[in-house]
């Protein structure tokens, strides 16, 4: 079986400091927890950060701090969020490449978030992907519905993304997609040949969808940005706790844990030169 690809998204920019006290918030904090992500065997860190009071910010400065900051310590892919949060402008959002990351995510359609709109009109993913382009940073297309992969083959048929394509499934976030097991068949049968995907389950969906997506031959993400919890009413101590959680399970069922290095070739993340 393919190596798996482990992704930690440790900060995302909903959860608080209150809700899980082990967040890491502050630049050192985030780059320590990527490390020790890196250490328990990820291969890529979706990264969100936090301005001094804790709150999401796609802040430039604090994005190249954090980039270069785990650049030095290791070799994990440094992925970063374009979604930022829901209240933020598209020019904000984008402030986060500005740092050359290995990649980037790029959601390819609008959907209901909680109570709020996670707002990716047509002409802002289209801006988005074109600088991806531009800069030579390869994306993460992350679905949250199952007609945002229809999006992506036409951002590709029009030339502002370009095979493979490599998706992130999220499932179960309150106005999006469910999380059950049918729809991640379906998900996966939907999508144009030659592409690789994994699956961020939401909550309580995290290690089950992160358990069959080992047995169907996808990556992993996991992390605080989607669950807090290790088991129901027990908060994880780290990031890193649940990255070695799927470990073993990868262990268990057969499929080696890629390292960096493979993962790029997963990805062919040297197809561009930045
Ligand atoms: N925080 C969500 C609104 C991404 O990183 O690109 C969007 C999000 C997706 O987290
Ligand atoms: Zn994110």
């Amino acid at each position: 079986m393919e190596p798996v690809m482990i992704t930690a998204a440790m900060v995302g920019a909903e959860v608080t400091k209150d809700q899980q006290p082990n967040l890491p918030t502050t630049p050192q904090e985030i780059i320590a927890a990527a490390v020790e992500c890196y250490k328990a065997g990820a291969a890529i860190i979706h990264i969100h950060v936090r301005d001094a009071a804790g709150n999401a910010t796609q802040d430039a400065n604090i994005f190249r701090e954090v980039v270069e900051g785990i650049r030095e310590r290791c070799d994990v892919i440094t992925q970063v969020s374009t979604g930022g949060a829901i209240w933020m402008s598209a020019e904000e959002r984008l402030q986060s490449i500005e740092c050359r990351p290995d990649m980037a995510t790029l959601t390819t359609g609008t959907v209901n978030f909680g109570d709020g709109v996670f707002m990716n009109s047509r002409g802002l993913v289209e801006t988005f992907a074109g600088r991806l382009l531009d800069y030579g940073i390869v994306p993460e297309i992350e679905i949250f519905d199952t007609g945002m992969i229809d999006e992506a083959t036409r951002l590709r048929d029009k030339g502002l993304i370009t095979d493979p394509l490599h998706f992130d499934f999220v499932m179960g976030v309150p106005g999006g997609m469910g999380a059950g097991s049918a729809q991640l068949v379906h998900l996966v049968h939907s999508l144009p040949a030659e592409s690789s995907w994994s699956v961020a389950g939401i909550g309580r969906h995290q290690s089950t969808l992160g358990t069959i997506a080992l047995a169907m031959g996808g990556h992993v993400r996991v992390g605080f940005e989607d669950n807090i919890y290790y088991r129901k009413g027990q908060l994880a101590k780290s990031n890193a706790e649940l990255v070695a959680r799927i470990v073993r399970l990868a262990q268990e069922l057969h499929r080696p844990v890629a390292t960096p290095a493979e993962a790029r070739e997963i990805l062919q993340l040297g197809r561009y030169k930045q």
